[in-house]
This record gives structure tokens, C-alpha cells and sequence, in this order.
């Protein structure tokens, strides 16, 4: 089977500053219903603290396909909580037109603000029109839009996918040349969900390192859709079609995990028998990376609610953001200092 090609866009790259997130440690989701609202798709609000902003945020949220999704909701429902902003939260169960539906719901409550996470990078722009319409500015967050009109958002905050997917393929060479290998090193590649930011992302970035090492060569790339139940069904099928590989480049840890299941049942050890790159750095990553199951993982850092609700109180106030912020995030690889002390993940 012959890698995939998938869609890339052009990114327009502006850095314009890096937002070191303060963490929170514990999540606590203190939902409260909200009289209809909003359409189907596990809404849930946590109410404002006592001191109320008078802030009112409408988010959609993508759905709940992995634990670095389940930690992002958790973090933007603790941090509204605790910067007394009321918070309108729409699950969207993986489908782009109940984000659409959502925020089209969040204009006619007229909102102060509204944030959503594009669970892909195109399509935006109708609906986007009709909240720049209302006067309501939009934070973007986590996931990236592609728009030919800039004015459509007000900024955005969230992981760099370039720079994870460099990181992983920086790994993968250093590691194999440590090893001084000089045959050909071979590639299974778990794509994210097609047309999403942080999949091209990744695999824009993961490509450019590559670019200048010939020997490295993507041999089966497939979208696992971020599922763990996806990671291990490719794995399965690229087990069984015979496909010879030295490495996989997971895009998050959720398809990773799986792929590890699939491996282990036809008796390769992961980590040894064949090196293991994933992103996220969700706890079972890390733990796996303890084990020698994993070599490296990149961290992608899902607990951006406290940034998200500062910028937020500053868009209702009328204040100008930065147009594109990233957070920091770290690489843990095998034989790192400290990896037994690292503290909880949660999530
Ligand atoms: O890597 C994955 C989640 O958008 C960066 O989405 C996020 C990705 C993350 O499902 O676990």
C-alpha cells in the first residue's frame, strides 16, 4: 500500500507571541442546565462564580473523541467557573454543522463572545460573517480556520501543529542516526482527522524534516480520525497487508494507544522492535514512555481555558488581542531526567 497523499493548505504564519498557560490542577465541571438554548449535542454550562463577570461566552466545543479533548472542555468549563464568565458550552458530537448550528444560536442569544474550536480548517466564513455582523468578536481556539477574510476572527490561541510535526520528525532522525542506521527507515503514519489544522500541521512539519533526510520514507499513511479505535484498526490492517516498517508517527496518543494493542497481539514490542513517535502526552503516553513502549512524546497542551477566558473578558471589553498566539509545550523522550517525576497529566 503506498502513503497517502492528504490536503495541505498554506498556513500565512505570523508569530506574534507565546502565552505561557498557568495551570490549573483540578478539574471540577459544575454544569447547570441552560433553559433551550441551544440544539441537541451534550450541552453542558458551568455557572459563573459569585463575583459575575456579566461576561457571557457561547463555545463550541468539537465532541469528546480523545482525553486531550475531554481535558480541554474540562478546562474551559473550571476556568469560566473561576473567571466568573457564563459560559454557553455546545458539544458538537465530531460534526462541523453543529458547530455552525451552535454559533448561529449564540448570535440570536447575542452573546458578549463566542469561541469555538473548528473541528476543520475550512467552511467558516458564512457563518463568521453573520457574528461579525452582530458585533460579536470570535476567538478561535486549538484548531485552526482557513479564511481569505482576517477580520472574520479576532485571534487565535492554541498548539503550534507545525512545530509538534518538526519535533517528531527531528526525533526520528536523531534517533536513527544515533543508531547509525543507514538503511532505508521506513514510516507508518496515523493521520489526524482530514482537513483539520493540527493533522496537516503536523504532517506539513513532520514532512520538512524529512525532506532532507532521503533514507526516512512514509510507507502507509491513513486518518485514524484522532480515535483510539481507529489507531488500532489501521495497525491491524497494516500488520496483515505485510507492510515492513522500522517507525510510527502517531498524531495524537489516543490512535497511538490503540496501534500499540495491534502490535503487541502479533508480538512486536513498540518502542524496540519498532521506534514510536505520538502527540499529545496525555498520561497513558507518558506512562507507556516510562515502560520503553513509547520514544517520544510531544506535548500538546490541552488546558488552555484560563487564557482562553482572559482573552475573552478582553474582547468584551472591546480591547484589541494578539492575532496568533501559541502555548508552550514540551518534549519527553526515552532516557530523559525527571520523566518519573513529571506530576500528574490530567488527562
Ligand atoms: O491532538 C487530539 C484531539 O485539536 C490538537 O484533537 C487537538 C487534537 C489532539 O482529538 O487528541
Amino acid at each position: 500500500m503506498k502513503a497517502k497523499k492528504h490536503k495541505t493548505i498554506p498556513w500565512s504564519r505570523e508569530i506574534t507571541g507565546r502565552i505561557p498557560l498557568r495551570i490549573f490542577g483540578t478539574f471540577l465541571c459544575a454544569a447547570a442546565l441552560f433553559a433551550g438554548l441551544v440544539s441537541c449535542g451534550g450541552r453542558s454550562e458551568a455557572k459563573s462564580s459569585d463575583e459575575d463577570s456579566g461576561i457571557i461566552l457561547g463555545f463550541s466545543q468539537i465532541g469528546a473523541e480523545s482525553a486531550w479533548r475531554n481535558c480541554n472542555s474540562r478546562s474551559v468549563q473550571e476556568a469560566a467557573h473561576d473567571a466568573g464568565v457564563q459560559l454557553l458550552f455546545e458539544n458538537a458530537e465530531q460534526k462541523q454543522e453543529n458547530q455552525i448550528k451552535a454559533i448561529r444560536s449564540f448570535i440570536a442569544y447575542r452573546v458578549d463572545v463566542i469561541a469555538f474550536v473548528p473541528i476543520v480548517a475550512d467552511g467558516w466564513d458564512n457563518v463568521l460573517r453573520e457574528a461579525k455582523t452582530a458585533g460579536i468578536p470570535v476567538l478561535v481556539t486549538d484548531r485552526k480556520i482557513v479564511t481569505e477574510d482576517p477580520t472574520l476572527y479576532a485571534g487565535f490561541i492554541g498548539t503550534n501543529s507545525e512545530e509538534e510535526g518538526r519535533n517528531a520528525g527531528r526525533f526520528l532522525v536523531n534517533k536513527f542516526a544515533d543508531e547509525g542506521m543507514k538503511k532505508p527507515v521506513r514510516i507508518v503514519e496515523l493521520y489526524g482527522t482530514e482537513g483539520s489544522s493540527p493533522a496537516m500541521g503536523r504532517a506539513r512539519g513532520f514532512r520538512e524534516i524529512l525532506a532532507d533526510h532521503p533514507e526516512f520514507s512514509i510507507v502507509y499513511s491513513e486518518s485514524g480520525d484522532f480515535l483510539h479505535s481507529r489507531g488500532y484498526e489501521i495497525m491491524r490492517s497494516v500488520l496483515d497487508s505485510g507492510i515492513a516498517f522500522d517507525a510510527v508517527f502517531a498524531h495524537n496518543d489516543g490512535m497511538v494507544l490503540g496501534a500499540l494493542e495491534a502490535m503487541k497481539e502479533s508480538g512486536i514490542a513498540p518502542g524496540k522492535d519498532v521506534a514510536i513517535v505520538t502527540i499529545d502526552a496525555e498520561q497513558a503516553a507518558i506512562d507507556a514512555l516510562r515502560a520503553g513502549e513509547v520514544n517520544c512524546v510531544i506535548e500538546c497542551n490541552p488546558k488552555t481555558g484560563p487564557a482562553i477566558m482572559d482573552l475573552a473578558k478582553r474582547l468584551a471589553a472591546g480591547e484589541k488581542i494578539p492575532r496568533l498566539m501559541h502555548v508552550e509545550e514540551r518534549v519527553f523522550s526515552e532516557g530523559d531526567v525527571g520523566l518519573d517525576e513529571l506530576a500528574p497529566r490530567g488527562y
